[in-house]
């Protein structure tokens, strides 16, 4: 690690205070260009720190950046991983007030529930089909506090990689009924089509996002644990949203969620 541990905490305020805030921010590798891998996921740590302190639960977990089209959207060639606390969720046909966001996007995912824990290193795809209870649609709500979406991969993980808000629906489906590399996305905004694609956009199988999360998680001496909800990742490129969009998102299989946004 190359930041004290005093920097590590500033930069939590920083960035946090932004998100509760609703303003945005330059990135911070600019103040602070030796930070490293560790730094950025310590940052996020002591965000989650504080917010836990505050009385929030934590509600799930998110890999982010798992589709080439959001990594080449975003100009970055890794996942990140993140979490999700209690206020993010917002209830299907629900409201979400973008006065309380920076910049919104929106994007498909496909969400999955274990019923197992699952530990890394090497966990694979069977190890993940086989903890997980279900899987269903879900609509994240992405909102980098950095100037117009602008960063670089580390500044995006001390941003809990953008996470703001998120909405599950649908249905609830065995992962051993449905092919995730086959499943049809379709989201739409007021009405009209504005992202398309399948689950294997998502590293060639959804389940993969989630193995890799678990051996990152792993690498750290940590574990998914059973009764986890993890959202695996935008299918398709993340699109704008502004108050009176209503998005729609339809899996093929896991039945449809929306929102609207005031
Ligand atoms: O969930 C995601 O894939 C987003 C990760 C962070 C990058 C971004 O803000 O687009
Ligand atoms: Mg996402």
């Amino acid at each position: 690690m190359k930041l004290t541990q005093q920097v590590i905490e500033q930069l939590a305020e920083h960035l946090e205070n932004a998100e509760l805030q609703a303003h945005d921010v330059v990135k911070i590798t600019e103040a602070h260009p030796e930070m490293d891998w560790d730094d950025a996921y310590a940052i996020q740590a002591e965000i989650l720190r504080r917010k836990l302190a505050r009385g929030n639960r934590v509600v799930g977990l998110k890999c982010g950046l798992t589709s080439h089209a959001k990594m080449k959207q975003m100009g970055v060639d890794t996942p990140c991983f993140g979490f999700l606390v209690d206020y993010f969720s917002v209830a299907d046909g629900g409201e979400i007030k973008v006065a309380e966001l920076v910049h919104p996007k929106i994007e498909p995912e496909i969400v999955f529930v274990l019923k197992k824990a699952l530990k890394g290193p090497g966990c694979h795809i069977g190890n993940v089909l086989a903890a997980t209870d279900f899987v269903m649609p879900g609509l994240e709500i992405i909102d980098s506090r950095y100037r117009d979406f602008k960063f670089d991969l580390k500044s995006v993980i001390a941003d809990n990689c953008s996470s703001s808000r998120f909405v599950l629906g649908g249905q609830a489906v065995p992962v051993g009924e449905v092919d995730l590399r086959t499943l049809g996305v379709v989201m739409e905004k007021n009405g009209e089509a504005v992202a398309i694609g399948a689950g294997a956009a998502v590293l060639g199988h959804p389940a993969a996002a989630i193995a890799m999360l678990a051996n990152h998680l792993g690498a750290r001496g940590e574990e998914i644990p059973a009764g986890t909800m993890i959202l695996s990742g935008g299918v398709t490129e993340a699109v704008a949203v502004q108050a009176g969009d209503h998005v729609n998102l339809r899996i093929q299989a896991l039945g449809s969620v929306g929102v609207r946004f005031i």
